[in-house]
């Protein structure tokens, strides 16, 4: 049986949306007994002791306690709700779905367990109809586990060190080889919501342009909870404008529309209308009733070819950063006012592209990106895989199929991304990555597929899987620390060697340099605004010239804002490549990068 459909929910005319967010109820597990909270069972009642936590949010950085900063293991969340007892009276079918809990969550309701799931960043939901009781009180528990394992993705390792002149008995050391802090929790939104009995399960759309005509299309699956239909349902689709006028309808579960001088979706500045979206309305008609869902969807075309990336089949150069998910107090909670704020940072850039590192973002993050023509590469949980093993590959699909599920439709993802920064030089990754790139490409035929490689041309063993190279790469600061004078050369004949080598597109996925906001010296050097500067403008020296060459496809800086890492001593209190700090106010590095991404977007 194939996978559910995950489609965010939305109200409609047959559809009921119920936020779960606000205050919960939230406790540790006693760290030397993880089974505490199952054994006795505390889904079953209401919490006896609890501290007051936020959702969405990390609960890291909330309290003031360094015990549940640095807790691992397994936390408790329990609230309570009601719901309208005429959901029952109607028949309606009601889902629970949380947006992301990071990593392992157990849900139960009312004390019978209603779904598990693994891996933070990704939504996953139940059908509860049966679990809940209507007009009166329900409780919702949730247990939530961040530790890491070698075979979960991002990985970690559990250590428990044995010399107890060092460290007591039972003493935990956990520890990862990603550079970002672990943030745990509940970080998404909680919603409940409604369908008929026969309801639209998930809609894929795959667009295409044929001189000024869109062409979309569509693929509709209903699913049908209790009896059997006597009929197939009648499925009506309908294509709305931007601005609400009617288009056009067919009929038919699956079908294609053709759009005569369609508004296509262009990125961020290639157009007065970037982020163009038409909305499809899908109407189900069955014996149970009628089911409305309304998609958003942009109509493009992505192409490549060894040297060029096209959307809608003109070259096109990216222009960004990689990002976190990441501010103060809320870790990756999702904040609306810290989303719209980045998105005002990213236009005030000028940029058009940036990248979810180092996992899949938020899909209200992914709508903006959608809204504004912010073209997306897609990332999977795997950031620096160590260690390739059948287990972990298993995961890693299962992970790149739900992740392709959500985010199928969006016009703003252009490329899946596999991976950050794995081991690649591992002879095992090469049959790892072939076997993902199969099944990525399995699943959807229209994106470039790719991982982001810390590898050289020589060493990395994955990258000729790939459809567009992209590298990571840190002149002047991880190698040749202090020596600017170095990174014209070096970039301009690295890149140009990978791009011989494999004879594919390539993209600069990070570089940068570490700045500490207010810091200055002259000459510059490493850690001061200036030295951030002087990195960045000697980079788009030697961008310039390989674009002349014509493979180089964009530009990322390594990072959008400063974030989290956890406590080492090379970081001062995180990780400072930011062109914002993490209040998200500008850094010398922001104005130039400003500067020169409007200029490239004036000269394309
Ligand atoms: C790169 C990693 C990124 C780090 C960055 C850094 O891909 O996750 O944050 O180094 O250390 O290699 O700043």
């Amino acid at each position: 049986t194939s996978l559910s459909g995950i489609l965010y929910p939305r109200e409609s005319e047959s559809r009921e949306v119920v936020s779960l967010d606000g205050i919960w109820k939230f406790l540790t597990s006693p760290t030397e007994d993880q089974e505490n909270g199952f054994r006795n069972k505390w889904y079953s009642t209401h919490f006896e002791k609890w501290i007051q936590m936020p959702v969405p949010s990390s609960y890291n950085d909330v309290t003031v306690n360094s015990a549940i900063r640095d807790y691992v293991g397994w936390v408790w969340y329990q609230h309570e709700f009601y719901v309208p007892k005429r959901w029952w009276a109607d028949k309606q079918r009601v889902v629970l779905r949380f947006g992301s809990v990071h990593y392992t969550a157990m849900v139960w309701v009312n004390g019978k367990k209603a779904c598990e799931h693994s891996g933070g960043h990704l939504p996953f939901q139940a059908d509860i109809t049966q679990l809940l009781l209507y007009g009166t009180a329900n409780i919702v528990t949730v247990a939530v586990n961040n530790t890491l394992t070698p075979t979960s993705l991002p990985q970690g390792f559990i250590q428990h060190p044995n010399d107890t002149s060092r460290y007591p008995p039972g003493y935990i050391l956990f520890h990862h080889d990603f550079d970002f802090f672990n943030y745990a929790g509940i970080h998404r939104p909680v919603y409940l919501y409604t369908t008929p009995q026969t309801y639209i399960d998930d809609i894929t759309v795959i667009t295409d342009i044929d001189g000024d005509v869109g062409i979309i299309k569509y693929v509709v699956k209903y699913k049908n909870k209790l009896m059997d239909l006597s009929s197939t349902p009648l499925c009506t689709v309908t294509v709305f404008a931007q601005n609400g006028t009617r288009i056009t309808s067919v009929i038919g579960l699956t079908g294609k529309i053709h759009i005569p001088k369609a508004n296509f979706w262009w990125p961020y500045l290639t157009s007065p209308t970037p982020g163009y979206l038409y909305t499809l309305k899908i109407h189900l008609n069955s014996e149970t009733g009628d089911d409305v869902y309304r998609l958003p969807i942009g109509i493009r075309k992505i192409s490549w070819n060894a040297t060029t990336f096209l959307i809608n089949n003109v070259p096109t150069h990216m222009r960004g950063f990689g990002k976190h998910e990441d501010s103060n107090l809320r870790g990756k909670g999702l904040d609306y006012t810290l989303l719209i704020r980045d998105y005002n940072l990213i236009a005030w850039l000028g940029a058009n592209a940036y990248r979810t590192s180092h996992y899949p973002y938020a899909e209200e993050a992914l709508d903006m990106a959608d809204a504004l023509g912010i073209m997306i590469i897609d990332e999977s949980p795997a950031c620096t895989i160590d260690y390739f093993t059948d287990e972990l590959l298993q995961k890693h699909k299962a992970v790149m199929t739900e992740l392709v599920r959500r985010d199928k439709n969006r016009p703003s993802v252009v490329m899946w991304s596999l991976a950050n920064e794995p081991r690649s030089f591992r002879n095992e990754s090469r049959k790892y990555f072939s076997a993902l790139v199969n099944l990525t490409k399995s699943l959807d035929t229209t994106r470039p597929v790719s991982f982001v490689t810390s590898q050289t041309a020589d060493t990395d063993k994955a990258v000729q899987f790939m459809d567009i190279i992209c590298v990571n790469r840190y002149p002047a600061w991880y190698s040749d620390s202090g020596r600017t004078d170095l990174i014209q050369l070096q970039v301009k004949n690295e890149l140009a060697k990978w791009h011989h080598v494999f004879n594919k597109p390539v993209l600069v996925t990070e570089y940068g340099a570490g700045s500490v906001i207010g810091m200055h010296t002259a000459p510059s050097s490493m850690w001061t605004e200036d030295y951030q500067v002087v990195t960045l403008k000697e980079h788009f020296k030697a961008f310039d010239a390989l674009y002349k060459e014509g493979f180089l496809i964009g530009e990322m800086i390594w990072n959008f804002a400063d974030f989290a890492t956890p406590q080492e001593y090379i970081r001062p209190g995180g990780c400072k490549k930011g062109l914002f700090s993490r209040e998200r106010q500008p850094k010398m590095a922001a104005h130039i990068t400003r500067w020169r991404y409007w200029t490239l977007a004036q000269n394309s």
